[in-house]
């Protein structure tokens, strides 16, 4: 008999459809609701993006499926069962914990689709479903951050060689990479957050691997609050490169691994509409979405918390 192990593949959530915008954004204020102003600029900007109005929903189940695959095909004296946990959407991440408890799983291992730990995000996760397991009497490890996996640099790698080729004129008019993140408010710096270090390292790694000299690291969708959040902003950092000189833009979002409003809008939308109004050249890199390879990053590193 095969050891069965539960997977708990946490994810940020997205509305099932537009009159739960409402009761999302809610849930990220921590129970506060937006005003009808916040509300419409948020639904405006789900209604503008391209590929369905919530991608992430599909793209999530996607990646969970193709995820339980690849751990079944690699290590066969195991049976794995995958689990969906989301952080401000159902099922909720104490919804999947409850689930692989009723389902008699004794041993899980919780990941999050992100591949940076900070406090503020992933280590939010992981503490809700720490806390759910606790009261369900399952014993469950997790992985922090998978953010210089060789299988997941060799796919961010190639996306930056590839998106490269579109800029016919790369050879007289130099690129400059962009590698980009969720910013998040400056306090996470008081206590030694390892979350902008880690986007360095993934970005040297990746540049390095993609033979790119010409890069830099800026952050990209932070929140409209009075607190001060990571910069510069990328939408800052497209000015500073115009008036610098520079012409063509490479973004490469290496902080999200989906097609998603942060991606679709945030970058394709509001980025794309700044560049052209700059007379910059912007492309992004594809996201990862279910690349073989991204499935193997997740999937060695969950078995890593098993032995
Ligand atoms: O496509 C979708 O439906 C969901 C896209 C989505 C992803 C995502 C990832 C991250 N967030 C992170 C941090 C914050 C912090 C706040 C915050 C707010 C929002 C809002 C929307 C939203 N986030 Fe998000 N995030 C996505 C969507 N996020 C919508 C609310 C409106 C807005 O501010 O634009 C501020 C909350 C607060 O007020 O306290 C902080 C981080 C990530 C990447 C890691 C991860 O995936 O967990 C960090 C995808």
């Amino acid at each position: 008999e095969k050891k069965r192990i539960g997977v708990l593949v946490m994810s940020y959530g997205t509305p099932e459809s537009l009159d739960q915008v409402e009761a999302y954004y809610t849930h990220i204020r921590r129970g506060n609701p937006p005003s009808p102003e916040q509300l419409k600029e948020l639904t405006d900007r789900y209604e503008a993006i391209v590929g369905g109005f919530f991608p992430l929903r599909e793209n999530t189940n996607q990646q969970v499926a193709g995820l339980e695959e690849t751990l079944n095909g690699m290590y066969p004296e195991y049976e794995f069962v995958c689990y969906q946990g989301l952080k401000h959407a159902v099922p909720y991440i104490e919804d999947g914990v409850h689930k692989m408890a009723k389902d008699g799983i004794n041993h899980a291992v919780g990941i999050v689709l992100a591949p940076h730990f900070s406090t503020m995000s992933v280590g939010s996760y992981i503490k809700r479903a720490q806390q759910a397991a606790e009261e369900a009497g399952l014993a469950m490890s997790f992985v922090e951050s998978y953010h210089l996996h060789p299988q997941l640099i060799d796919a961010l790698s190639e996306r930056v060689a590839d998106t490269l080729q579109r800029f016919e004129d790369r050879n007289s008019v130099p690129v400059r990479v962009v590698f980009s993140a969720h910013s998040l408010p400056e306090k996470i710096l008081e206590t030694g957050d390892p979350y902008p270090q880690q986007m360095i390292e993934t970005s040297e790694a990746v540049a390095e691997q993609a033979g790119v000299n010409s890069w830099q690291f800026s952050w990209q969708s932070a929140g409209q609050t009075a607190m001060p959040w990571l910069g510069p902003d990328i939408l800052d950092t497209l000015k500073t490169l115009q008036e610098e000189g520079v012409r063509n833009v490479l973004v490469c979002p290496i902080g999200f691994v989906s097609d998603h409003l942060e991606v679709l809008y945030d970058l394709d939308i509001e980025a794309q509409k700044v560049a052209a109004d700059l007379g910059l050249h912007l492309e992004r890199t594809p996201s990862l979405n279910t690349d073989p390879k991204y499935m193997t990053t997740l999937a060695e590193s969950v078995f890593s918390k098993l032995t």
